[in-house]
C-alpha cells in the first residue's frame, strides 16, 4: 500500500492547504439529499443540475469504473482585505473568492502535475503500470462538499459549505479520483453545535433550515448564475453584492477565529496577528496564495459607476482573468444597477440614464428599476421619455413598474 503521509507532503509542496483521503464508495446520502433539493425546487435555476447528473456525481465508478479511493484537497482563499479608499463613491463588493484569478485557472494545472506525480509515485513504490484517475474541481461532475466531508477534510455548516480546523469555509474544493488503493481517512466529529448565526444573517432568506440552500433566492445564484432578470421581490434584499455572496461566511464565528490566526486584517484592525502551527506546511508562517490576492483591476468593493461606463472589450480586459467573467458584461451591468438602485444614491442619475439606453435591454430594464428606487425630477423625466420608444416589452414593463413606484413614494 502506498504511503498516504508522503502523497499528502506532495499535496502541500504543489500549493494545496489540505488533503486527506476517502474510498471511491458511493455517497447515497448525499444523492437522496440532491434529489430531494430537486424535487422541491430548491435547485431551480441550474438547468444542468438534474437527478441523472447526482446518479452519476454520487457514484465515483461511474466516473472511473475502476476507482478506488479519493483524494479530498482544499486550497485556502483567504488573503487581505484591502483598506476601502474613496468613502462617498457608490461601491459595490464582490464575494472574496473572486478577487484574484479564477481558480480554475490555478487548480486544474496543479492536479494535472499532482496526477502524474502520482503515476511516478505508483510505478516506482509499488509497481502500479495502470494508473488511472479522474480530476475535478468545481465544474465537474463530483459532489466535492461530500467527498471533503467524507474524508475529514472538514465537516458541514449550516450555511452547507465545508468548515476546516484552522480555515474555515475559505477555500475551494477539488479531487483526485483513482484506481490505487489507498488507507482512508476518517470523518471528522466536529459541528455547529447551538449557533445559527448565519441562517438569521442571510438577508434574502436561501437558508430556510440547517444545511439546506434554496438556489433560486441565493444572492450568489442570482449575481452569477442566473442569466435573466432578477426578481423584483429579490432585488431590495441584495444589498451591494454584484459579484457573489459572503454573508453567511462572514458572520461564521469558525471563519472569524480563521481570519484572526491567520493574520488577515479584520475591519478596523490595524495590526497583523502572528500566525502559528495550523499552517500548510509543518513550519513556517502561512502565506496566502499570490493568485488569490485583490488584483487592483478588479477590486473586492469596486467604484460602480465606472463599472456601468465599461464596453463589452473594456469588460473582457479588465476581467481577463477573474471569475467575473464568467456573468459576462450584460449580468455584470444587470448586478451594478441593482446595487446603485439599493444605494439610493443620486449622483448615479445621470450614468443609469446613459444604461436606460443600452443596446442590451436586460441593462435597461434594471437601470430603470434603480432610476425608479432613486427616484426624483431627472429620473423620471428619464423614465417617460425612454418609454416613449422603448420597443422590448420586458423594459416596457420595468419602466411602468418603476414609473408606479416613484408616483407611489411621491
Ligand atoms: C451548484 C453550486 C452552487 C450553487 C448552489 C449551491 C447549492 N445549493 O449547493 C450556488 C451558485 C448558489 C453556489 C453558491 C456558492 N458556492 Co458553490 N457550488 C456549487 C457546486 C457546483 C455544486 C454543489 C452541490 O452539489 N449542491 C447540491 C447540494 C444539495 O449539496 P450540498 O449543499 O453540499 O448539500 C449537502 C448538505 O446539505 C448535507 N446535508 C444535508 N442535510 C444535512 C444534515 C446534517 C445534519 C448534515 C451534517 C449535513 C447535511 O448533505 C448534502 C449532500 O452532500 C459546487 C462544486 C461541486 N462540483 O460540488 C460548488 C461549491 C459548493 N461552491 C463553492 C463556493 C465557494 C460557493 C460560494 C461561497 C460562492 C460565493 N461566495 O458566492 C457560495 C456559497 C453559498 C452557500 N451558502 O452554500 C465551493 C464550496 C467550498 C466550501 N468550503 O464548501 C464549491 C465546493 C466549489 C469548489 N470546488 O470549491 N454554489
Ligand atoms: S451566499 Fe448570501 S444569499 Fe447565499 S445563502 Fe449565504 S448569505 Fe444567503
Ligand atoms: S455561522 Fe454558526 S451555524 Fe453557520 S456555519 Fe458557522 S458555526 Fe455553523
Amino acid at each position: 500500500m502506498l504511503d498516504t503521509q508522503t502523497i499528502k507532503e506532495q499535496a502541500y509542496a504543489l500549493g494545496f492547504d489540505i488533503a486527506r483521503v476517502t474510498t471511491a464508495q458511493p455517497f447515497p446520502e448525499a444523492k437522496k439529499v440532491i434529489k430531494e433539493r430537486i424535487g422541491r425546487g430548491l435547485m431551480d435555476g441550474l438547468s444542468w443540475f438534474t437527478a441523472e447528473r447526482a446518479d452519476v456525481s454520487c457514484h465515483p465508478e461511474a466516473l472511473l469504473p475502476t476507482a478506488q479511493s479519493i483524494i479530498s484537497l482544499g486550497m485556502v482563499y483567504l488573503t487581505e482585505m484591502p483598506e476601502n479608499a474613496h468613502e462617498g463613491t457608490p461601491r459595490g463588493r464582490i464575494a472574496r473568492y473572486a478577487w484574484g484569478d479564477d481558480y480554475h485557472d490555478i487548480i486544474k494545472p496543479k492536479l494535472k502535475q499532482f496526477a502524474e506525480w502520482l503515476r511516478e509515485y505508483a510505478r516506482s513504490e509499488v509497481s502500479q503500470e495502470d494508473f488511472e484517475t479522474r480530476l475535478f474541481v468545481d465544474t465537474g461532475r463530483m459532489v466535492d462538499r461530500a467527498v471533503a466531508q467524507r474524508a475529514g477534510l472538514g465537516w458541514y455548516g449550516k450555511n452547507t459549505n465545508i468548515l476546516t480546523h484552522g480555515w474555515g469555509s475559505w477555500l475551494f474544493l477539488a479531487e483526485i479520483v483513482t484506481n490505487l488503493p489507498l488507507t482512508p481517512d476518517e470523518p471528522l466529529k466536529a459541528n455547529c453545535g447551538n449557533c445559527e448565526i448565519c441562517l438569521h444573517a442571510c438577508p434574502t432568506g436561501a437558508l430556510p433550515n440547517p444545511y439546506e440552500l434554496d438556489n433560486t433566492r441565493c444572492i450568489s445564484f442570482l449575481t452569477i448564475e442566473l442569466r435573466g432578470s432578477i426578481p423584483l421581490e429579490l432585488r431590495p434584499l441584495m444589498g451591494t453584492w454584484i459579484f457573489g455572496c459572503d454573508i453567511c461566511q462572514e458572520v461564521c464565528p469558525v471563519n472569524k477565529v480563521a481570519e484572526r490566526r491567520l493574520g488577515v486584517r479584520q475591519e478596523g484592525q490595524k495590526q497583523m496577528i502572528a500566525v502559528d502551527s495550523i499552517t500548510r506546511r509543518k513550519s513556517g508562517p502561512f502565506q496566502p496564495h499570490q493568485e488569490y490576492r485583490v488584483r487592483p483591476a478588479v477590486g473586492s468593493t469596486p467604484e460602480l459607476l465606472p463599472l456601468l461606463e465599461l464596453s463589452e472589450e473594456e469588460f473582457r480586459e479588465r476581467f481577463r482573468r477573474s471569475p467575473i467573467r464568467r456573468t459576462k458584461r450584460r449580468g455584470l451591468l444587470r448586478n451594478v444597477c441593482v446595487a446603485l438602485g439599493n444605494i439610493r444614491d443620486p449622483q448615479a442619475v445621470p450614468a443609469l440614464i446613459k444604461a436606460l439606453h443600452d443596446d442590451d435591454p436586460l441593462i435597461r430594464g434594471h437601470a430603470a428599476w434603480a432610476l425608479g428606487q432613486i427616484g426624483g425630477e431627472q429620473a423620471t423625466n428619464a423614465l417617460q421619455e425612454r418609454m416613449q420608444t422603448e420597443e422590448d416589452s420586458e423594459v416596457q414593463k420595468e419602466i411602468r413598474c418603476a414609473l408606479t413606484e416613484l408616483v407611489a413614494s411621491s
